[in-house]
């Protein structure tokens, strides 16, 4: 059985396993409505899963980071914030990306987020529309643009407790 949260692949590597495309996929979440089995071979059977997430997040980073990575729909959060956590995150993680990216200097660099959100909004052509530099800064990180990234590295209790 194939589970995890959406959009994250689930569907494409069964499809790799069977050699078929049987399990419909699509970059947003919520493609795969149904459990659908799919067959291996005669001795194996896989179980595709509509994503899961939890019913509730404690803790708001983590609906950020489902957000901006594409597991959640995009009609369920506010782009504009998300965007600018994204951007703060990057600020202090990749810095250099985001440099190359949007070709910023050591200036630009020390703006506050917000600031440079609506730097950003003008350098790129949108006027005082920070709502389509938000959509554009989501996808350009989903898209890659900003190169690999990870939005969540194990705290070091964690690796401990997995060791155990
Ligand atoms: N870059 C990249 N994209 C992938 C990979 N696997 C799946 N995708 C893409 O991610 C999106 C979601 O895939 P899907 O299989 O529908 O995800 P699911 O919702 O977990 O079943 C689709 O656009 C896929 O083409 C991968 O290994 N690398
Ligand atoms: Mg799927």
């Amino acid at each position: 059985m194939c589970i995890g949260i959406p959009n994250v692949g689930k569907s494409t590597i069964l499809n790799r396993l069977v050699h078929k495309n049987i399990a419909v996929t699509g970059n947003r979440p919520g493609v795969t409505k149904n459990q659908q089995w799919l067959k291996a071979g005669d001795n194996l059977d896989l179980l595709d899963t509509p994503g899961i997430l939890w019913p509730k997040f404690e803790d708001q980073e983590v609906g950020m980071r489902l957000a901006l990575s594409g597991a959640i729909a995009d009609t369920v959060f506010n782009a504009d914030d998300v965007a600018l956590w994204g951007l703060t995150y990057f600020m202090q993680e990749y810095p250099a990306r985001l440099r190359k990216a949007y070709g910023l200097n050591d200036a630009d660099m020390t703006l506050a987020p917000h600031d440079l959100m609506a730097y950003l909004t003008s350098k790129l052509g949108f006027g005082e529309e920070y709502d389509r530099m938000a959509t554009r800064l989501i996808n350009d990180v989903r898209k890659g643009e900003l190169g690999r990234y990870t939005l969540e590295v194990p705290t070091a209790e964690a690796e401990h407790a997995d060791t155990e």
